[in-house]
């Protein structure tokens, strides 16, 4: 097992990855910015570094000081959470070279999804279903009409080294698509230095659903079942669930095999996230892969009852996946108190925190790195706790959530708790019926 793990990330997700640690007994580093000094993964972890100014890209995202923190503490691993570095396949690398594992998968895999239309091509080969499209990047708008016209319109353009809604344009007839081209490909240009794009079928108001796997080098290729995550606005989540409420038991078992199928066509290794969308008769397409643990992974540890950021770490010593897929259990949901004011178009909204009370009791989990007093940079994302509830069904959980939410006081700065109130009073979200226009519908801002 690893002597030392050096947690290259900051906020909940890097207090997350310690109290693992701890857990296994593994000795915790922790790096921290100028302005992080009084977070609290730099008061529970065994050691701190500070590796430079607020701007991540001179502290969180600058990859010789993050090594040379783990070379003067005699860190032998290195958890780069979610964001930042996380896929970063030259970070892996260079982590590799320095004798210093990398808690993930390997460079060519994080490179492989990382490249969007790489990735679908590769998908398809082995069987998942995948949007109808180009399956591969496009070389120039004439190309493009071509496919288009096959498919039929509307289109959507996408930036193959993109992901996540950047350098993505629909098109809706063949009269806009010069545009678009030109305009997506220098976006995705200038946000990602590569203007590569590729095409596909635009699905309308799709639901967002996404399978966890998690694989080891002993020959388990497992996957813990789906998330919902459609209640997003422009491409941030804010609320995910598990099960999903519209899923079929039918779509749950195939889409979990064609994660399965895809993953070990690549010979995955670590934990991954597998992106689907769901339209409304129920089809289901890969879209993206993400080869990290993501914010939303607790609500799986919850209705799987697995640590899965232990698990990561096993995996990356070379030791088998120690939970092996369960049944599941029960209903969870996540909600994420971001430091934005949800009256103001959730503008950022970071300062002291004047006062902090927590919900606690049966099936409510408070993961956060914030205290009273505590004072949110402007400098980073808004995400300041993420409270996970569980319940015995997906009514008892939406009880639970109204009840916590109760309980939860933040004096000081505006935050996304009066949204999440709101959306737990809405009939279509109670009933379980929505998809990723939800919040456009139905919650006026
Ligand atoms: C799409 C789509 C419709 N059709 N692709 C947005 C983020 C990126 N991960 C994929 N996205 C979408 N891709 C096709 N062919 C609609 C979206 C989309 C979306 C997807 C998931 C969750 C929320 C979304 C909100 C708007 C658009």
């Amino acid at each position: 097992m690893f002597k030392k793990i050096l947690i290259a990330n900051r906020g909940e997700i890097a207090l997350r990855i310690i109290r693992t640690c701890k857990e296994l007994g593994i000795p915790t580093v922790a790096v921290y910015s100028e302005v992080d000094r009084d977070s609290l993964h730099v008061v529970f972890a065994d050691e701190a570094v500070c590796i430079g100014p607020a701007p991540s890209n001179q502290s969180y995202l600058k990859i010789p000081n993050i090594l040379s923190a783990a070379l003067i503490t005699g860190a032998d691993a290195i958890h780069p959470g979610y964001g930042f570095l996380a896929e970063n396949a030259e970070f892996s690398e260079i982590c590799a070279e320095s004798n210093i594992k990398f808690i993930g998968p390997s460079p060519d895999s994080i490179r492989k999804m990382g490249d969007k239309a790489f990735a679908k091509e590769t998908m398809k080969k082995v069987g998942v279903p995948v949007v109808p499209g180009s399956d591969s990047v496009i070389n120039d708008v004439d190309e493009a009409k071509k496919i288009a016209a096959e498919i039929g319109y509307p289109v959507m353009l996408k930036a193959s080294a993109g992901g996540g809604g950047k350098g993505m344009r629909i098109v809706w007839e063949e009269s806009e698509i010069e545009k678009a081209f030109q305009t997506a490909g220098n976006e995705a240009g200038a946000a990602f230095s590569n203007p590569a794009l590729y095409l596909e079928k635009y699905i309308e108001n799709p639901h967002h659903v996404e399978i966890q796997v998690l694989c080891d080098q002993h020959g388990n290729f497992f996957h813990y079942g789906e998330r919902d995550c459609s209640i997003q606005r422009r491409h941030q989540k804010l609320i995910e669930e598990s099960p999903s409420p519209f899923i079929t038991e039918e779509v749950r078992q195939k889409m979990g095999e064609a994660a399965l199928l895809g993953v070990r066509s690549v010979n995955y290794e670590g934990a991954g996230t597998v992106e689907f969308l769901v339209d409304k008769y129920q089809n289901f397409y890969f879209i993206e892969m993400n080869t990290r643990i993501q914010v939303e992974h607790p609500v799986t540890e919850m209705v799987r009852n697995l640590d899965l950021i232990k698990n990561q770490i096993l995996v990356a010593a070379g030791l088998p996946i120690a939970d092996k897929p369960r049944e599941p259990r029960g209903h969870a949901i996540e909600f994420r108190i971001n430091a934005e004011d949800p009256e103001k178009n959730f503008r950022p909204s970071p300062g002291k925190i004047e006062y902090l009370h927590f919900p606690g009791g049966f099936g409510v989990r408070i993961d956060s790195h914030v205290y009273t007093d505590y004072v949110i940079p402007p400098n980073y994302d808004s995400l300041i706790a993420k409270m996970i509830v569980w319940g015995t069904d997906r009514i008892h959980a939406i009880r639970r959530a109204k009840r916590a939410l109760e309980e939860f006081k933040i004096e000081g700065i505006k935050t996304t708790i009066p949204f999440h109130q709101k959306v737990l009073e809405n009939e279509k979200f109670i009933e379980g019926d929505f998809d990723t226009s939800f919040i456009d519908k139905n919650i006026n801002n």
